[in-house]
């Protein structure tokens, strides 16, 4: 048999953590020896971090697997344990959320507000009728209310589907109908690249659509028109007039908490359904691990949308169910100039920082003098999640974002796993640019072969996950049959995330991307992110998306699409020598198996919402295909602006 997937690239920088920050790490390295020694017992000292009203019976009940169930008989609610318990304690005036509006507004909500606007809420949904295990949809901008909606809904039992404020009437018309939502919680609109974009004519044409919801609380936000029908209610007439007394009542461990659809390519959505302690416990547990977060002096930043399981896990649930004082932010990095991540992190003393590499290599792009022009110092920590890392920009992040001193934790997960599963942990773990390095204490990943064998150190192969772990998702919404099909029916016994992965020669892991897009050259499984790192390495690169292409001679043939550095010049026949110079690198780099048949500069790349790079799409260009579905595009001409690049034969075939 030949290798399951090529190990190119080589990376010998380490980076051990910072003297100060393992004298006083939140989690040392005795967590992986007492995880190892019972794994249940850690999880169940992982959930006392959280207050039950019930204590469970029994920590994980597996006897019917794929369908887990954790801290079985236990009860609890999910917002108090975010916010009444902190308030009890003394922390009511702590700061829970800063806020940022695009357009520059502002406010300021301690965790006394946030339990008081979360009550109103909770409040108001019950007025309108939600009662526990109903289903509401949240479509909102990136504004506080977007929060409250979703703790609202935990305090009573209800279970929320966020949607993406950027998706389509018809994505949010399907998630509405596939989980049969009876109410929708959305905006007039919300304030994107410098303007207001509305968000309610949307939920009118979705609900047209859905018979079930009987009701759209709408959030004043941009003040624009909207057309109005019996069935709206105004949110400050609902719950900005409601009691700010609500008493919350503690569910079932296993209680659904929310539905978030994974956006899938083709196929209809997947209604990925997470649970109320195990989700809580894990999510609050890696936030306090991975993050080191200090509530009474971290100011922490994720960039994500609350629309994505990124959001969820650690904007809400995890930060604040640690206490934790977060910044969040409405808009674009860009609006009103290129700097403004780096203003918000100078102006809030931002300590912990948590931001995709699309973010990163975007920042590359526009160049390191951005950055420079604002002080970082208050940063001690930074996270990357959402795509593998290239390890040049895992190096650039560290030097520019966190001056040669800041770990960088690269965190692997997905909506399916709920929170995070392999990462470094910031005071113990010496970092290697690129990789994810372990599974956390509790998590037991592992690499295996098509036959499902382990591969040995040096190999690669599919990641998959050994053992059940608390908020892991516990079927898909409806469907039983999928959620075993997808996740747990390619190797025995195994869930398999659909990511490909390589063991070093320490054992560490590295992520691959996802296997559908492994390319098959000459017999040669080679990972597309390895390419892409290779072209990322070279200084004229700031990001590459790389896909495999039939070809008559190796089967498939790498295709590499390359957006170049700011300052890099590329007109003409530089452009020709660039071309010619990367082909070589990648070569040099990886070896000349892996060198592209073509590489194309481009200016932009197309991505999903959540900035995750569409190879599919770019292997349409790349074999001369229409294009497929562009719909989940985060903007659709770019795709008109690579496929002419591609016809004006800007590229290299010798
Ligand atoms: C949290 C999130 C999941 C997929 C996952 C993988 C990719 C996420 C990664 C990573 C390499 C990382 N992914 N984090 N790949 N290194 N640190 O992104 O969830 O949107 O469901 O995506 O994202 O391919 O399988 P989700």
């Amino acid at each position: 048999m030949s290798e399951t997937l090529a190990n190119l690239l080589q990376e010998t920088r380490r980076f051990p953590p910072p003297a100060d920050l393992a004298a006083a790490a939140n989690v040392t390295a005795d967590a992986y020896d007492s995880a190892a020694e019972d794994r249940l017992a850690f999880w169940a000292r992982q959930a006392g971090r959280l207050d039950w009203s019930t204590e469970w019976d029994q920590i994980l009940d597996w006897s019917n697997p794929p369908f887990a169930k954790w801290f079985v008989g236990g009860k609890l609610n999910v917002a108090y344990n975010c916010l009444d318990r902190h308030v009890a304690a003394g922390h009511g005036d702590r700061v829970a959320i800063h806020w940022e509006g695009e357009p520059g507004d502002t406010r300021t909500i301690t965790y006394a507000d946030l339990l008081a606007m979360t009550s109103q809420a909770a409040n108001a949904l019950t007025d309108l009728g939600v009662t526990a295990g109903d289903r509401v949809a949240i479509y909102l901008p990136m504004i506080p209310e977007a929060a409250v909606a979703m703790l609202a809904c935990a305090r009573i039992g209800a279970t929320h589907s966020v949607v993406f404020g950027g998706f389509s009437a018809d994505a949010l018309t399907n998630r509405i109908q596939d989980a049969s939502a009876k109410v929708v919680i959305t905006a007039d609109g919300g304030f994107r690249r410098g303007k207001p974009s509305a968000l309610k004519p949307t939920v009118d044409e979705a609900v047209a659509k859905c018979p079930t919801i009987e009701r759209v609380l709408v959030v004043r936000r941009t003040g624009q028109d909207v057309a109005w029908s019996d069935r709206d209610v105004w949110w400050h007439e609902a719950v900005e007039t409601a009691s700010t007394e609500h008493t919350a009542e503690a569910f079932d461990a296993e209680h659904p908490l929310f539905i978030l659809y994974t956006s899938g390519t083709t196929a209809k959505p997947k209604g990925i359904l997470h649970t109320t302690g195990g989700y809580l416990t894990q999510a609050a547990y890696t936030h306090h691990a991975v993050f080191d977060l200090k509530p009474e002096s971290d100011v922490y930043w994720c960039t994500a949308d609350i629309g994505w399981v990124t959001g969820h896990s650690y904007i809400v649930y995890g930060p604040l169910a640690n206490g934790a004082t977060q910044l969040m932010y409405e808009g674009t990095p860009d609006t009103p100039h290129k700097g403004r991540f780096w203003e918000l992190v100078q102006k809030h003393k931002v300590t912990i920082l948590y931001t995709a590499p699309t973010l990163i290599r975007t920042m590359m792009k526009w160049g390191d003098d951005i950055p420079r022009g604002h002080d970082l110092s208050s940063l001690r920590l930074l996270g990357s999640v959402g795509e593998p890392i290239n390890p040049e920009a895992w190096i650039w992040y560290r030097e520019n974002i966190g001056r040669g001193e800041c770990p960088v934790v690269d965190t692997w997960w997905q909506t399916e796993t709920g929170a995070i599963m392999i990462s470094p942990l910031p005071g113990v773990t010496s970092t290697k640019p690129g990789s994810a390095m372990r599974p956390l204490p509790g998590i037991s990943a592992d690499v295996v072969d098509d036959q499902a064998q382990s591969v040995p150190d040096g190999g690669g192969g599919f990641l998959v996950l050994r053992e059940p772990w608390p908020s892991m998702l516990r079927t898909i919404w409806g469907d039983d049959q999928r959620f075993v099909d997808t996740y747990w029916s390619r190797f025995e016994g195994l869930y398999f995330a659909g990511d490909g992965a390589k063991k070093d020669d320490d054992g560490d892991l590295w992520l691959l991307g996802r296997v559908d897009d492994v390319m098959l050259v000459s017999g040669h499984n080679i990972s597309t992110t390895e390419v892409e790192s290779a072209l990322v390495s070279h200084p004229s690169v700031a990001e590459a998306a790389v896909v495999g292409a039939t070809d008559p001679t190796t089967g498939q043939a790498i295709v590499a699409f390359t957006i170049p550095r700011g300052s890099v010049d590329t007109e003409g026949s530089a452009g020709e020598a660039l071309i010619a110079e990367l082909r070589e690198h990648v070569s040099k780099t990886l070896g000349p198996i892996a060198k592209p048949r073509q590489i194309l500069l481009v200016p932009e790349l197309p991505k999903t919402r959540s900035g995750k790079i569409m190879r599919r799409l770019l292997r349409d260009v790349a074999e001369n295909r229409s294009l497929g579905d562009v719909t989940t595009l985060q903007d659709s001409s770019v795709m008109d602006l690579i496929s002419s690049g591609m016809r004006s034969g800007k590229s290299d075939e010798d």
